[in-house]
């Protein structure tokens, strides 16, 4: 056994050696490890979704303005989300990043950071509902920076994990879209709900895009999109700063890179008199994309919508919104007008929708039948394609044998035709021969 003492032998024992050492460097040292639990009282006072309950004081992991902490809208199912804002003053608790959207936890679920340097929340159960998987990726601890970005560093400072990476609804400002990454934000159902509702926002090639995610349409449906000429973004940064030789005036705005160099801006508020740094861009439920700035100086009302696309302050009118009107409605100027019924326009209210329609079999165009609104577009076919060429009645009976369709909308000086996959807020036409016929039963 003369060969043990081989050079190789010895170089090979040294390396593992080292590579031990190494490990045992970068493992969490115990002061910095953690196990929380999902208990103890709960507060109420704040948050921006009513009825919302959360835990303010069971983590330690806080940041003027930041903190994270668990929160329910529903009886027993939490999340593990930041919330933007401060207790102590009398201001709003926004919610600007969930770790688990897509699977609450229960009283008594674990928040863990162990030496191994993983993340993990376990149900109580121990079913794992969420988790950074950075075990044994050389972390050596964990902080919440500032800026709202909740960060897993290695012995070198570098970022192992990284929540700026998994935006959910918001953009913190230094947070980016990137095609080749985290490339979209997805708006959270309801008030109640924060799982993945119907809208998203997502950065492709050099456009970014509003979508309508519908049952009634294998392709979602977009209602706004950007296009930023040019070769292919490689990422969109939301940025706070000082307008250009001013001390006082900030703006916000997007920095657009191709190639991680930045090649041009675009502003979305401009000349706003504090520090606007502490603000978030969200996909709100509704669909609408908004910044809110909050002013650290102000105690009470500390936010300002400093930013909304759509709306009587947006950029674009309410009535380009699809949700604008809730289940149906024609809307001019901003406001809804009309509730397109059977019998004629109506003055809008709350509950206006399309008929109940009768359960849809395939090819079951005798099933239904139309009613007209004279003088409508769709906020949806702004870059949909019509059917050129199609006389009125080849729409219609294509909407007919379609399942997925709720009405259509036809050009009559211009014959085109639109198959609805859902119907909603309904743009007022000058053109009165733009008009829409929406699917009821057959009486
Ligand atoms: C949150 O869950 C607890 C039970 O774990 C419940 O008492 C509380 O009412 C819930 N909050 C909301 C807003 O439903
Ligand atoms: C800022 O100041 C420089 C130098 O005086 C000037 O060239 C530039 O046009 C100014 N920019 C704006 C936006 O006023
Ligand atoms: C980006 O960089 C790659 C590799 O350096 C290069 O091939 C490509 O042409 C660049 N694209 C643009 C738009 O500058
Ligand atoms: C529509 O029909 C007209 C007349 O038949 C024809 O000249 C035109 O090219 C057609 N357009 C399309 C898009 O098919
Ligand atoms: C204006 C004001 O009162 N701001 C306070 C809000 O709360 C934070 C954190 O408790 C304080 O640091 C601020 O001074």
């Amino acid at each position: 056994m003369s060969n043990l003492l081989t050079p190789s032998l010895i170089f090979t024992t040294l390396l593992i050696f080292l590579s031990i050492t190494t490990l045992t460097q970068s493992i969490v040292p115990p002061s910095k490890t953690f196990r929380v639990i999902n208990s103890g009282p709960l507060d109420d006072f704040g948050p921006e979704y009513r009825g919302t309950t959360y835990r303010y004081s069971t983590l330690n992991l806080k940041s003027f303005p930041f903190s994270l902490c668990f929160y329910n809208t529903t009886n027993n199912a939490f999340t593990l989300g930041l919330l933007m804002g401060s207790v102590d003053n009398e201001s709003i608790l926004r919610f600007v990043w969930d770790a688990n959207r897509r699977r609450p936890v229960r009283e008594n679920a674990a928040l863990t950071f162990a030496r191994d340097g993983n993340l993990v929340l376990r149900d109580v159960d121990g079913r794992i509902a969420w988790q950074t998987n950075t075990a044994n990726k050389g972390v050596v601890g964990l902080k919440l920076l500032p800026n709202g970005n909740l960060v897993l560093y290695n012995s070198k400072n570098r970022y192992v994990w990284q929540s700026f990476n998994y935006p959910t609804d918001t953009l913190l400002v230094g947070q980016s879209l990137r095609p080749n990454g985290p490339n979209k934000l997805i708006a959270r159902r309801s008030t109640r709900d924060q799982s993945d509702g119907l809208y998203s926002y997502v950065l492709q090639g050099t456009k970014l895009t509003l979508y309508y995610h519908t049952k009634n349409s294998p392709k979602p449906l977009s209602y706004y999109s950007q296009d930023i000429i040019g070769p292919p973004l490689s990422q969109v940064l939301f940025t706070s700063t000082l307008q250009e030789n001013k001390t006082d005036t900030y703006e916000l705005k997007y920095d657009f890179f191709v190639n991680n160099s930045q090649v041009s801006s675009g502003v979305l508020a401009p000349q706003i008199m504090y520090d606007t740094t502490l603000s978030m861009h969200r996909l709100d439920y509704d669909g609408n994309l908004r910044i809110y700035t909050y002013n650290d100086k102000i105690d009470t009302h500390a936010w300002e919508v400093t930013y909304s696309a759509f709306g009587e302050r947006g950029v674009f009118d309410a009535c380009d919104l699809p949700s604008t009107c809730g289940a149906l409605g024609v809307c001019d100027a901003n406001r809804c007008v009309g509730c397109p019924t059977e019998k004629g326009l109506v003055p809008w209210r709350e509950g206006c929708k399309p008929p109940k329609l009768p359960p849809c079999r395939v090819g079951g165009a005798n099933d239904v039948e139309y009613y007209k609104v004279v003088g409508v577009e769709h906020s949806f076919i702004l870059d949909a394609y019509g059917d050129r060429n199609t006389t009125m009645e080849e729409c219609r009976e294509m909407c007919s044998k379609d399942c997925g369709c709720l009405g259509f909308f036809y050009w009559e000086d211009f014959p085109t035709c639109y198959l609805a996959p859902e119907l909603g807020t309904l743009r007022r036409a000058r053109n009165k021969a733009h008009v829409g016929y929406i699917k009821k039963a057959k009486k």
